[in-house]
């Protein structure tokens, strides 16, 4: 049951929220829209010009209370990312609502990353970091929800200075924060924008020096088509003018589909988003480039798709946007390893992004309840490539945690692939593949990194790591249930 309220907010109801000013006259910031190209880097936050990798562990235990959920971050470099124990090594952080300046204090089941983000919101040059915790109670009144925005800067992601977003009127299990996004969506500010979705809709923020509540997006808008519970927020330039899109992806509530993934698109323009179309495919969703033409296409995953164990969907983008007709998946697809199963969760997860150079963005699947053999929901990930064309059949690559040269074993439960990441961490041009089995050793989590070798992503040189090699806690941390590349 949703419950419905009306919030929008016009453009004269800004509300100024709790935060810090902007110290820095913005210089740097190259409004790149959508931050979804595959050569963009929107995670860099110490401005070295290497992509940093964020990584949210909901269920981490910080100070003794479980659940309270952190974050890590990976300061990557020419060689790409690694831990403190990896040589060569690289810089490592641990953010938590017991980071000082961090807005919040660690309490069970915050869920404190739970979802992240990147952008740089105050454009100022540094990237930026807007981090979900669904979980979190404000004021007596349970899983609000909350998200925190903590500024990039030479030295790296901070404490110091962060502001936190939270509802108008906090609502009883609303999740405010379950789903966070960053992009340059209007020409309002230099930054980027800022999405944060709860159960009936997003509001959009926008860095100001003070941080102001732009407008309120519904997505359940009864009986309208646009009905979307929110799960998920994309953003991409499927048009290619100068500013980015926005998807909200979820379940629909239109009362002939039954409970069917769907997702309503929000076209970026100068001045505001504007709802722009709604269609089926959801609640995952990424985008990027696939066709190489400089338009994003938008790909959706519907993992409860019963009668295919999950339904992989790509739109092509063009000047007048997304296409109608979609080019639609399984893994019963011709090319396409595997065969569908319900519970297989194909479209779990998706990443969009170029892993061998040739200016074609190539997707990686998730499906974290695939079996592997006989062995349970251990999860498999797949790499299918773009082409001039879209996607191809040829050199579609598989990969569980019992393919030679992937460390560690499938078993049952692991989940493996329930998040995947393509993200270009040595800027070679390649993106490498982050995929995340968040149930590994009953809910540790870990996320196992696959190299970019010119042909594409490989198992051989794949390397594990979770919140444990990271200086956190990983015991029942979900570490790897979000990733922001
Ligand atoms: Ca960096
Ligand atoms: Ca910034
Ligand atoms: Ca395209
Ligand atoms: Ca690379």
């Amino acid at each position: 049951m949703i419950n419905r309220k009306n919030l929008s907010l016009g453009a004269a109801a800004f509300l100024l929220v709790s935060g810090a000013g902007i110290s820095a006259a913005p210089a740097a910031f190259a409004g790149t829209p959508g931050g979804t190209y595959a050569n963009d880097r929107n995670s860099d936050f110490d401005g070295d010009g290497y992509a940093d990798v964020l990584t949210g562990a909901p269920g981490g235990t910080v100070g003794g209370k479980k659940g309270a959920g952190y974050v890590t971050v990976q300061y990557c470099s020419a060689s790409g990312i690694g831990t403190t124990n990896t040589r060569p090594r690289v810089r490592t952080a641990v953010f938590s609502q017991s980071t000082a300046g961090v807005a919040g204090t660690a309490e069970p089941g915050d869920a404190f990353g739970a979802a992240v983000a990147t952008g740089d919101v105050n454009g100022d040059g540094y990237d930026d970091a807007i981090i979900g915790s669904p979980g979190e109670d404000l004021a007596g009144v349970v899983d609000a929800g909350r998200a925190s925005v903590l500024y990039g800067s030479a030295s790296g992601l901070r404490g110091t200075g962060s502001v936190s977003l939270q509802a108008v009127r906090p609502k009883r299990e609303s999740g405010y924060g379950g789903a966070v996004a960053a992009a340059h969506f209007t020409a309002a500010t230099p930054g980027d924008g800022i999405a944060v979705s709860d159960d009936d809709g997003v509001d959009l923020y926008s860095d100001e020096g003070p941080m102001v509540r732009v407008t309120r997006l519904e997505t359940v808008d009864d009986p309208g088509d646009r009905s979307v519970v929110p799960f998920n927020l994309t953003t991409g330039n499927f048009d290619g003018d100068a500013y980015a899109d926005l998807v909200v992806s979820g379940f629909s509530l239109v009362d002939d589909e039954g409970v069917r993934g769907r997702s309503v698109v929000f076209e970026g323009g100068r001045h505001a988003l504007s709802y722009a179309r709604d269609l089926t495919g959801g609640p995952a969703a990424a985008a990027g480039d696939i066709n190489g033409d400089g338009y994003d296409e938008l790909v959706t995953g519907e993992e409860g798709s019963a009668e295919s164990g999950g339904l992989v969907s790509i739109r092509y983008g063009g000047e007048e946007g997304l296409t109608d007709l979609a080019d639609e998946l399984t893994q019963d697809s011709p090319g396409i390893p595997g065969t569908a199963e319900e519970g297989d969760g194909w479209g779990t997860d998706l990443s969009v992004a170029d892993t061998n150079r040739d200016g074609r963005a190539d997707i990686a699947i998730g499906a974290p309840g695939e079996d592997i053999g006989t062995v349970r929901d251990a999860g498999a990930v797949w790499v299918i490539r773009g082409q001039q064309r879209g996607w191809t059949s040829d050199g579609v690559r598989s990969f569980n945690q019992n393919t030679a040269n992937v460390p560690g074993s499938a078993e049952a439960d692991d989940a493996f692939g329930a998040q995947v990441r393509l993200v270009d961490t040595d800027r070679d041009g390649r993106a490498e593949l982050l995929a995340a089995a968040p149930g590994e050793n009953t809910g540790d989590g870990v996320a196992i990194a696959f190299p970019a070798a010119t042909t594409g992503i490989a198992a051989n040189g794949s390397w594990l790591y979770g919140g444990g090699s990271l200086g956190a806690s990983g015991t029942d941390a979900r570490f790897g249930a979000a990733i922001d590349e």
